[in-house]
């Protein structure tokens, strides 16, 4: 990988902390569900003179001179996306998934305009909708839930709401939801009360590309994605649209919501989709649900109370009260532990997002490690031994032990 040498001539400060951060990638195990580790070949499609370009517009109508090259990556990108997910449009610049969701109102909406989307604390995202978030501030969304008996969206009641409401648009796909999405009933539901279907798949667009989980691309009129989770490229975003609305989608992108893109994240983009592409990262989204599934059943062994009693892809949300711990409290362990979650909310969480009752585990990094059901058993029972002994320093040492060695046997890919 790369050698570092001018850095650690000019900048050794800087450098000191990568290599910190180097290191505890390296030595511990990543459960957060929306992290990943991208392959060296995009790290240094990154790491190129891409970055030194402008280029605001599209390919072949561009606002600055000098951007032929800068055209044949762009292409290359959308090409493969197009490809990848059997969309008609696609756009390649969103900076990422806040900048390209804001950029699917902009595109389809007015301020004011209602929309339905699923509540925070229930999976979705912040801008699905928050009070405190552009998309609640700007838009009037009214928000769905998920049913607290089964832990899963109720289809019947999202369409009493959409009949009630009368939105503009829908919103569907989650940040901390475990379960198949019914996309087609979204879609019929919008269709019955005339409004515009938005997918954000940014969890599960890699289980998406792969075939591995329904799609919403072939008959939604937008959908979004980030691109660095299950999808396993760089930090950023696309959006697809039908060919209709090509011309809105990509004008409210630029000139709408931003400037000139990262075309080194671009080229990125591009090697991550050729990458989507084999037939190696079918087996991969594979691998991520049946090492997500075995998580959940471990820790249904273990007597935790895991929403909507299991998982469909790469995620469970785990109710942590039922260990008589806090969502925040078992992260701060696991992290003692050389482990990495995500506190999260519950459904209808008693308690505050800063501390809430959950913690949301993901397996896509780990199943880039290499891991498979057997190293998923014994990482669930080391945190199920974390967080039943979690005032005994000893064993919270010996867990950590544990998980070095493991993750020094399953190295990552870039490092
Ligand atoms: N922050 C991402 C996540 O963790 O799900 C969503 O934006």
């Amino acid at each position: 990988m790369f050698d570092y040498k001018n850095l650690h001539v000019q900048d050794p400060e800087v450098l000191t902390i990568i290599k910190k951060e180097m290191k505890r990638q390296s030595e511990e195990m990543e459960l957060i569900a929306s992290e990943n580790y991208v392959s060296k070949a995009v790290l240094e499609a990154m790491g190129t003179v891409l970055t030194n370009k402008y280029s605001e517009g599209y390919p072949g109508h561009r606002y600055y001179g000098g951007n032929q090259i800068i055209d044949e990556v762009e292409t290359i990108a959308i090409e493969r996306a197009k490809k990848l997910f059997k969309a008609e449009h696609v756009n390649v610049q969103p900076l990422s998934g806040s900048p390209a969701n804001a950029a699917v109102y902009f595109a389809f909406l007015k301020p004011g305009d209602k929309v339905l989307g699923l509540r925070l604390d229930h999976g979705g995202h912040l801008s699905h909708g928050h009070p405190v978030n552009f998309s609640g501030l700007l838009y009037n969304f009214t928000q769905y839930e998920v049913d607290m008996q089964t832990g899963m969206i109720d289809m019947e009641k999202v369409r009493e709401i959409a009949l009630r409401e009368k939105p503009k648009m829908i919103v569907a796909g989650y940040s901390a939801y475990s379960r198949e999405i019914e996309w087609q009933k979204f879609k019929d539901i919008a269709d019955e009360v005339g409004a515009f279907t938005f997918a954000d798949i940014a969890h599960t667009a890699g289980l998406i590309a792969a075939g591995e989980m329904a799609s919403p691309v072939p008959f939604f009129d937008v959908v979004s994605t980030t691109t660095h989770k299950t999808l396993r490229g760089p930090r950023g975003a696309i959006i697809m649209c039908q060919e209709q609305f090509a011309k809105q989608i990509d004008r409210a992108v630029f000139p709408g919501m931003q400037g000139g893109p990262h075309d080194h994240i671009t080229a990125a983009k591009a090697v991550a989709f050729g990458e989507a592409l084999q037939p190696e990262f079918k087996q991969y989204a594979k691998q991520v649900i049946a090492n997500a599934k075995t998580m959940a059943e471990e820790f249904i062994k273990f007597g935790y109370r895991v929403i909507s009693g299991g998982t469909d892809n790469h995620l469970m949300v785990v109710d942590m009260t039922s260990k008589g711990i806090s969502g925040k409290e078992a992260e701060n362990i696991l992290d003692r532990c050389g482990i990495s979650v995500s506190r999260s909310t519950i459904p209808n969480d008693p308690n505050p997002p800063m501390n809430p009752s959950g913690v949301r585990f993901g397996t896509p990094a780990i199943t880039t490690r290499g891991l498979k059901q057997e190293e998923i058993k014994s990482l669930a029972t080391w945190i199920n031994a974390g967080i039943e002994h979690r005032d005994e320093p000893e064993m919270l040492d010996k867990i950590k032990d544990q998980v070095r060695e493991m993750c020094l046997n399953f190295l990552i890919p870039s490092i």
